[in-house]
C-alpha cells in the first residue's frame, strides 16, 4: 500500500507542507499547475508565530536578515505588533516578497527529497477509503494517475482539490473591494489607510521608487472581474478620494481585491485535506491569509506524520473560524464610510489600553483557537460559549414558546444560531423560552404571530425581519423549523369532525407552513435548511386523529416537493415525524398514561422534546448537507410494528 502524500499547488503553503512531510519520512509529491513559479508578490508580512515556525525549520537562515515591517494595524488603526510580546525576538511583523520566500522553501522542499512536479494540473479525484486516486493532466495534454495515501489542496481559494472532493465552502461573498497598483513615476506624498470624505487611500514608496497605491471608494460594492482592473480605474477612484491626478504614473501591476469570506466547514474529508487559503478566504488584510496558511501547514505535516489527521481540523478550523471573523472586523473598520466613524473613534480610544493592545497584537501574531473560559460552570450547557456548529447561522422556530419547538430553538441557539421564537398567545413561556437560551450565552428573541389566520405570514416575517435586522444588521435565515401545530381535541371520531374544525387544522398545519416557506425564500441563504415537523401518524393509523394525520400528509408533500426546487441553492427540504412526545402538557404528569402511550415505542419510552430537537439540529448542520426532500422518523421505533 502506498504511503505517499501528494500535495496539491506549490504556493508557500504546499512547500512548506512539502518540506515538513518529507522531515518525517513521507514520500511526498507537490502537483503544480503552474508551469513556472508566480513572479508577482501577493503577501509579504510575516508573523512572529511564522517567523517562529520558519526559525525552527532552518528557512530565515536561509533567506537572511529581513526588514522590519513597520507598526501594524487594526482595521486601519494604529496596532504596534510587539505589544503581543514586546520581548521576544521576532516581534514585530517582518517583510519578505513571497517569491523569495516561496523559491527558498520549494529549495529545502527539494533537498529534503519531495518531488515538485510543476505544469500538471489536477482534473479527477477518487476517494477510495484505502488510497486515493489522482488523476492530472500535463502541459502536453497527456493524462497520468497517481495513487497516494493522502491528498492535501494546497491550490489557493479557487481550490480544484476542495471542489472535486465535495466540501462544503460555507460564507458570503464580496461586499467591498479594494483597487491597488504599483506605479512608476509618481511623487505622491506617502499615507497609511488615509480617511477622505469619499473614501480611502494608501500609498508606500518601494525602495525601487515604485508607489503602491491601494483606493477605495466608501459605499461602492465589487465590480465583477475576470482579470485585474485597468489603470484608468484606479486613477478614477483616486482621484475621487484624494483630488490628485495620478494619470501620467505607469502601472507596472494591477490588483483589486475583496473581503469575501469562506471557510470550508471541514478540513478533512477521508483522505482529502484543505490547507491555507483552499480551507479558508479572507480580505488580504495585513498578511493574516499567508501567515495562518503557513501555520495551517506546520500543523498538517505533524499530523499527517503521525496519523492524527482529525486533530489537524479540530485545531486549525476553530483558529481559522476566528481570525476570519477578526478580519471582517477589521474590513467593517476600514471600509465603512461615515456610519463607523463613532465605532472607529471607541476602537481607537480602546487601543490606548495595553491589554487591549496585547490581545488583539496577540491574536495577530500568534493566533490560538478560542479556549471556553475555564469555569466551573463550563458545562455541556455552555457549548454555545464556544464555537457550536451554528454560529453564524440565524433560525425561525415557529410555535417555540412550548413544547418541542421550545426544545428546538434552545438546541439551535446552544449551537449558536440566532433564534427568531414564534408564538401566538403564549407570551410569557416565549419570554421564558428566549430567558432560558440567553442564561446559556446564546441569543434569541420573541415574534408574535398567529397562524391560520388572513395576513399571518406577513405579521410573522415583519416581527422575524426586525429582530434580525436590528441584532444582525440583515434579514437573512439558514434555518427555518415548520413546528406549530394543532391537533384535533381527543375523543372527536371522524364521524363528527366539522368542516370548520378540518379548514382549521390545514389552515396552521399544511397552509401556514407553506407560505412562511414560500415568504422565507428571498431570505434565505444558500447552505440554507428547512424542516417540517410532521408525526408518526402519517403511517400508523389512529382513526379520531384522521383529520390531523392529513395536514401532517400536506407537510410531508411540502418537503418532498420545495426539496427539488430548492436544491440548486444548496437549500435542503425535510420532514421530522415525532411519535408521542411528552411536550410539557398535563397528560404528560399522569404516570398511568404515560406509562401506557411508552408501550407504543421500541424503546417503552415516551419521547421528550430534547430527542426530537436533536434530530432537527443535525439536520440544520451542515453535516447533513447530503440528506433532502428525506422523511425521518423521530418516533423512537414506534413505527416500526
Ligand atoms: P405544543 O406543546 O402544543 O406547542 C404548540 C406550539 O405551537 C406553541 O408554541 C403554540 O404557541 C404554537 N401554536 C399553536 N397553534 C398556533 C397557531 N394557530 N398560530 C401560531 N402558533 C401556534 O406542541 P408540541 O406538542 O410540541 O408539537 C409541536 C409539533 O410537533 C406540532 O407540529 C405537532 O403536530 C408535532 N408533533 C407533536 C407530537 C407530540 O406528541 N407532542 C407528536 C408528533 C408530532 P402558543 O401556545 O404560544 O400560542
Ligand atoms: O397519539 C399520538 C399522537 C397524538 C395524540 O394522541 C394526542 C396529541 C398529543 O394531542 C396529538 C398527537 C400528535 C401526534 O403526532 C401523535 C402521534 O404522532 C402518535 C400518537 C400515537 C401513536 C403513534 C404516534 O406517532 C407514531
Amino acid at each position: 500500500m502506498t504511503s505517499t502524500v501528494a500535495v496539491v499547488g506549490a504556493g508557500p503553503v504546499g512547500l512548506l507542507l512539502a518540506g515538513d512531510l518529507r522531515t518525517h519520512g513521507v514520500p511526498t509529491v507537490v502537483l503544480e499547475q503552474r508551469s513556472a513559479p508566480m513572479a508577482e508578490s501577493r503577501a509579504s508580512t510575516l508573523h512572529t508565530r511564522t517567523m517562529e515556525l520558519l526559525e525552527e525549520r532552518g528557512v530565515l537562515d536561509r533567506i537572511g536578515p529581513l526588514p522590519d515591517g513597520g507598526p501594524g494595524h487594526f482595521g486601519g488603526l494604529r496596532l504596534d505588533l510587539t505589544a503581543a510580546d514586546p520581548t521576544h525576538r521576532h516581534a514585530g511583523q517582518w517583510k519578505c516578497p513571497q517569491t523569495r520566500l516561496e523559491a527558498v522553501l520549494q529549495e529545502r522542499a527539494g533537498e529534503l527529497g519531495a518531488v515538485v512536479r510543476r505544469g500538471r494540473r489536477v482534473v479527477a479525484l477518487r476517494d477510495r477509503g484505502t488510497d486515493v486516486l489522482v488523476e492530472t493532466v500535463g502541459t502536453d495534454g497527456r493524462r497520468e494517475r497517481l495513487t497516494c495515501a493522502y491528498v492535501v489542496g494546497c491550490d489557493g481559494g479557487d481550490s480544484t482539490v476542495r471542489r472535486l472532493a465535495g466540501f462544503e465552502f460555507a460564507g458570503r461573498d464580496a461586499r467591498r473591494e479594494m483597487l491597488r497598483a504599483d506605479v512608476a513615476g509618481l511623487d505622491i506624498p506617502e499615507r497609511r489607510f488615509e480617511r477622505h470624505p469619499r473614501g480611502l487611500a494608501t500609498a508606500h514608496r518601494w525602495p525601487d521608487g515604485s508607489t503602491r497605491v491601494m483606493v477605495h471608494l466608501f459605499g461602492t460594492t465589487p465590480t465583477p472581474r475576470t482579470g485585474p482592473p485597468r489603470y484608468d480605474e484606479v486613477v478614477t477612484a483616486w482621484s475621487q478620494v484624494t483630488g490628485e491626478d495620478i494619470g501620467h504614473g505607469e502601472p507596472l501591476w494591477l490588483n483589486a481585491f475583496d473581503d469575501t469570506r469562506r471557510q470550508a466547514t471541514r478540513y478533512r474529508r477521508g483522505r482529502v485535506l484543505l490547507a491555507g487559503d483552499a480551507a479558508h478566504v479572507q480580505m488580504p488584510v495585513g498578511g493574516q491569509a499567508l501567515n495562518l496558511g503557513l501555520q495551517d501547514a506546520a500543523e498538517l505535516g505533524a499530523r499527517l506524520a503521525s496519523s492524527d489527521l482529525n486533530a489537524y481540523d479540530r485545531t486549525r478550523r476553530p483558529v481559522g473560524t476566528r481570525t476570519l471573523t477578526d478580519i471582517q472586523a477589521q474590513s467593517y473598520l476600514l471600509l465603512g464610510g461615515h456610519e463607523v466613524e463613532p465605532l472607529r473613534r471607541l476602537f481607537a480610544e480602546l487601543l490606548e489600553f495595553d491589554p487591549v493592545r496585547r490581545h488583539l497584537a496577540r491574536r495577530i501574531s500568534r493566533p490560538a483557537p478560542p479556549r471556553p473560559h475555564p469555569t466551573a460552570e463550563t458545562t455541556p450547557k455552555d457549548r454555545s460559549s464556544a464555537m457550536g456548529r451554528l454560529t453564524h447561522k440565524t433560525a425561525l422556530v415557529t410555535g417555540s414558546s412550548r413544547g418541542i419547538g421550545r426544545a428546538v430553538a434552545r438546541r439551535l441557539a446552544e449551537e449558536g444560531a440566532l433564534v427568531a421564537v414564534h408564538y401566538a398567545t403564549d407570551e410569557d413561556a416565549a419570554r421564558k423560552t428566549v430567558e432560558s437560551i440567553e442564561r446559556d450565552g446564546g441569543r434569541a428573541f420573541p415574534v408574535r404571530a398567529e397562524l391560520g389566520v388572513p395576513g399571518d405570514v406577513h405579521e410573522l416575517f415583519l416581527g422575524v425581519e426586525h429582530g434580525l435586522k436590528e441584532r444582525t444588521g440583515e434579514a437573512a435565515l439558514d434555518i427555518v423549523v415548520n413546528n406549530a401545530g394543532v391537533t384535533t381535541p381527543a375523543g372527536v371520531l371522524p364521524e363528527d369532525v366539522t368542516p370548520e374544525e378540518l379548514d382549521r387544522l390545514f389552515a396552521v398545519n399544511a397552509k401556514a407552513p407553506f407560505f412562511v416557506v414560500q415568504r422565507a425564500l428571498p431570505l434565505l441563504r444558500e447552505g440554507g435548511r428547512i424542516i417540517n415537523i410532521s408525526s408518526g401518524l402519517t403511517r400508523f393509523a389512529s382513526p379520531d386523529q384522521v383529520g390531523y394525520a392529513m395536514t401532517k400528509g400536506a407537510i410531508e408533500q411540502l418537503s418532498l416537493h420545495f426539496a427539488r426546487h430548492l436544491a440548486p441553492r444548496g437549500i435542503t427540504v425535510n420532514s421530522v415525524a415525532p411519535g408521542i412526545t411528552n411536550n410539557g402538557s398535563p397528560l404528560f404528569d399522569i404516570p398511568e398514561a404515560v406509562e401506557q402511550m411508552a408501550q407504543l415505542s421500541a424503546f417503552k419510552r415516551v419521547g421528550e422534546a430534547v430527542d426530537v430537537a436533536d434530530v432537527v439540529t443535525f439536520l440544520a448542520s451542515s453535516e447533513a448537507r447530503w440528506i433532502t426532500g428525506a422523511f425521518i422518523d423521530a418516533s423512537g421505533g414506534t413505527l416500526l410494528g
